[in-house]
């Protein structure tokens, strides 16, 4: 039976970050250094995938450090921790290794010295997301005020109007920021700031891939985890740029095909914590099923490598 013509577009770049690929190193550099077990508070990355990869290897996953025991070294994922984690840790002579991205580090510092020069910070993010949560962690309960939509602006209640900054969440859509982010210059014209925002590189550049695509596929596929917040933004990004059906796709076994029926294009990225493996198994599902040529859009060239520490110390 012949099969059907397909054109796949795949996004370039796609998949693992910088951050992401050193803090899944720091995790594999930790088993071979202490051996099994190595805890990990939270996902190291959203993705299941990777986390059972780690878990086979000897790391336990947990949401607490309170979960982990005192004997055995503990890492904090890739989405950064509250300033009181590492400081229980240290209390609890615990070895830790902060795995956090550098770039959501840089964040947190930002929020240190505006807050050190008399500035109230304002955090644009989503609640409860555990970037957010390290974030808002840099400085004490309360300090930091959270807006997550323009219509949050309207109601914020800040101490001076005159001494304020913010900061973002690393992963966000970049369209929906900038419209927070001008919400809050309209009512705050002082309101200090990065340049734009501070979402990544690696988000800015994995968006621009989708819009480049979203009006050429019948159907964009992000492959990427439900708890993975820039994944879930690229599905958003692919649906607002004029891609009729946008979904997120952990593996192959999750394509819906039938929703896909008729069809000529579709589009293929990955969130930024989906590894390539599980893009290759998405291509070679569509290869079993139509006759497949590949098209790259490339809108970028990373070449962002962040070291990893090359022998992980206990700290003092
Ligand atoms: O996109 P989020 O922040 O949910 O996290 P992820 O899917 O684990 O991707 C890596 C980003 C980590 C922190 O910026
Ligand atoms: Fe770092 Fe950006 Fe990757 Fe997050 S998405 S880990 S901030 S490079």
């Amino acid at each position: 039976m012949t099969k059907p013509p397909l054109t796949l577009y795949l996004a370039a770049p796609r998949g693992f970050c910088a951050g992401v690929d050193r803090a899944i190193k720091i995790v594999e550099m930790a088993l071979e250094k202490w051996g099994a077990p190595v805890y990990v508070r939270h996902e190291i990355v959203h993705n299941k995938f990777v986390v059972d990869g780690l878990r086979a290897k000897g790391a336990v996953f947990v949401e607490e450090l309170e979960d982990c025991p005192e004997d055995r070294p503990v890492i904090f994922s890739a989405h950064g921790v509250p300033k009181a984690v590492p400081a229980a840790a240290a209390r609890r002579q615990m070895v830790y290794v902060d795995a956090t991205c550098p770039l959501v580090s840089k964040v947190h510092i930002e929020a240190q010295r505006h807050s050190d020069n008399g500035l109230q910070m304002i955090m644009i993010g989503h609640a409860g997301h555990p970037e957010t949560i390290g974030t808002m962690g840099q400085l004490p309960e309360g300090e930091v005020l959270l807006v997550e939509t323009p219509a949050d602006v309207a109601h914020v209640e800040v101490r001076d109007p005159e001494k304020l900054a913010y900061v973002t969440q690393t992963t966000l859509s970049i369209d929906d920021t900038a419209e927070i982010v001008a919400a809050l210059r309209a009512r705050f014209p002082a309101i200090v700031g990065p340049h734009k925002e501070d979402i990544c590189y690696a988000t800015t550049n994995r968006q621009e891939a989708v819009k480049a695509m979203a009006q050429k596929c019948d159907a964009l596929l992000v492959v990427g985890a439900p708890n993975s917040s820039n994944s879930r933004r690229l599905v958003e990004v692919g649906a607002k740029n004029g891609c009729r059906y946008s979904q997120l796709v952990q593996r192959a076994e999750n394509i819906d095909w039938r929703a896909l029926d008729g069809i000529s294009s579709v589009g293929i990225t990955a969130g930024a914590s989906a590894p390539e493996v599980l893009v290759n198994e998405v291509i070679d599902a569509f290869r079993a099923r139509y006759d497949v040529t590949i098209e790259t859009v490339e809108t970028a060239v990373e070449n962002v490598e962040f070291k990893v520490p090359r022998v992980l110390r206990e700290p003092a």
